[in-house]
């Protein structure tokens, strides 16, 4: 049996990744940081063969001590400050975590002396192209990242890859555009507007307060990334790899769509208001990605379209937010 190391396993990707590698018949072990219990709890009542241990990407004696528990074949690096708009208040926080974390880990891979057989992947982000300088952006588009978040990710792809060269190590960076469910946390853009149109269409919710309306990105769903991630570790050679649908959407429309699988439809501009404390001091103003490599050499692509995820993301909230008047 395979033994799967997963960072960040409480997360949208962690969750997912999880689900897919049991189907698998990996063993799974996650890295949970923090003192609450909560979350643990409810994701060992749906995955009662997890093994949990307690780590954080700022204490490498963790990092170590998890690797000689669950003894990995395969490490899948997500934990990381994720929140793009929380990056900018906490900056320096930010880079400890999400970039020199990404760091740590590599050494504490080498220190328990099994850089030459594990495989490790790099949740890297199309942040990293920020102010875009090629459109779309590919796997050799150069990087302008505008947000420390942006930065710090850029800071742990380089590592990877210096890494990957100085060592031999089978390293691969999945240089994934934003992908979405309804697990995701509800500070990001998508799932704040479906759990807030759901509030709205039950009564439990008179304003949906949102920033800036006009940024494009390229979103698709985590469940369909996930896969991506793995079949990277499937390869013989490590590469890095850009996952993305190929089509670019603005917040604004995604508004419009979740008002219509509401049954709410043109009624946003009732409820949508703009809040200045959801600007940034920098923006991202448009993504696209190009995922032939990925296409080519994974033979992976995108099942979930834009329609397809903003629908299932609604649904998903309208369920969630009935459950709790029962
Ligand atoms: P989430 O924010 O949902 O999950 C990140 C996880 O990391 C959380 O469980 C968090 O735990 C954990 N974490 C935070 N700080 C630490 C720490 N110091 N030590 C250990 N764990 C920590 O992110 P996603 O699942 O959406 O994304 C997974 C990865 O992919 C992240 O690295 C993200 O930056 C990257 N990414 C995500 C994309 C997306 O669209 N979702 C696109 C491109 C890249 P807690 O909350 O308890 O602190
Ligand atoms: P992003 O995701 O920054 O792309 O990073 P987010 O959903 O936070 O923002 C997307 C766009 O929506 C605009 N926006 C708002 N965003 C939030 N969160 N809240 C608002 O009220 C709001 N109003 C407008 C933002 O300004 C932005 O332009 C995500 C994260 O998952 C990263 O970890 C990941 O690396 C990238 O996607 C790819």
């Amino acid at each position: 049996m395979r033994s799967a190391l997963i960072t960040g396993i409480l997360g949208q990707d962690g969750q997912f990744l999880a689900d897919l590698l049991i189907k698998k018949d990996y063993k799974v072990f996650g890295i949970i940081n923090g003192q609450s219990q909560e979350n643990s709890v409810r994701l060992l009542q749906d995955f009662p063969q997890i093994d949990l241990i307690s780590g954080d990407l700022t204490d490498i004696t963790s990092l170590i001590r998890a690797i000689e528990i669950a003894k990995p074949d395969e490490i899948y690096n997500l934990a990381a400050i994720s929140f793009v708009g929380m990056s900018f208040a906490q900056p320096e926080h930010t880079a400890n975590v999400t970039g020199l974390g990404a760091l740590r880990l590599l050494e504490a891979v080498r220190i328990c002396g099994i850089q030459e057989s594990v495989k490790i992947y790099q949740a890297s982000s199309s942040e990293m192209f920020g102010k875009v300088q090629q459109i779309p952006q590919n796997e050799k588009t150069s990087f302008y990242p505008r947000s420390p978040y942006g930065a710090a990710k850029a800071f742990a792809h380089h590592c990877c890859v210096n890494y990957r060269e100085a060592y031999k190590m089978h390293i691969s960076c999945g240089i994934l555009f934003n992908h979405e469910s309804e697990k995701r946390g509800i500070e990001f853009v998508t799932r704040k507007i479906t759990n807030g149109v759901a509030k709205i269409k039950l009564g439990l919710a008179s304003e949906l307060r949102l920033g800036d309306l006009t940024p494009k990105r390229d979103w698709g769903f985590a469940g369909d990334y996930v896969d991506a991630m793995w079949r990277m570790l499937q390869q013989d050679e490590p590469s890095d790899f850009v996952i993305a649908t190929g089509e670019t959407h603005s917040v604004q429309e995604f508004v419009d769509l979740a008002f219509k699988y509401a049954d709410l439809e043109g009624q946003q501009d009732k409820y949508v208001v703009k809040d200045e404390r959801f600007m940034r001091p920098s923006e991202v103003d448009v993504l696209i990605g190009d995922s032939s490599k990925a296409k080519r050499d994974l033979n992976w692509s995108p099942k979930v379209n834009f329609n397809q995820l903003v629908e299932r993301m609604v649904t998903k909230d309208i369920e969630f937010e009935s459950s709790k008047l029962r």
